[in-house]
């Protein structure tokens, strides 16, 4: 018997089967402390202290930021928990969804 293993073909998706990117926006406000804004994004986004000071300075700043981008579920439910624990603090933190492009 004679054994053929044939090599899997494996081709990047076409850009236009790729699943549509969601960007995770975060607001300012008057209300919710500095600290509090990093040590939300390091816990939901995993971001380094520097990374998550610099999203919420800039936030801080501009009235709102891009956090980072992901599939539609991911970004929905990352938005809605770290929503979540500032409202859980009695903090009018929020982060938004919209699709990329
Ligand atoms: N503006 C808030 C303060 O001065 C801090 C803050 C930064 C709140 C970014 C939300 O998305 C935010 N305490």
């Amino acid at each position: 018997m004679v054994d053929v293993i044939s090599k899997p073909v494996l081709r990047p998706l076409a850009k236009s089967d790729r699943p549509r990117l969601h960007k995770v926006i975060l607001y300012n406000d008057d209300y919710t402390p500095r600290e509090f804004v990093t040590i939300i994004l390091k816990a939901v986004f995993r971001m380094s202290e520097d990374q998550a000071y610099r999203v919420m300075i800039t936030a801080h700043r501009r009235g709102a930021c891009v956090v980072a981008v992901f599939v539609k579920d991911v970004a929905e439910a990352k938005a809605a928990s770290a929503t979540d624990a500032g409202r859980r603090k009695g903090y009018p933190l929020l982060f938004t969804t919209e699709p990329e492009q």
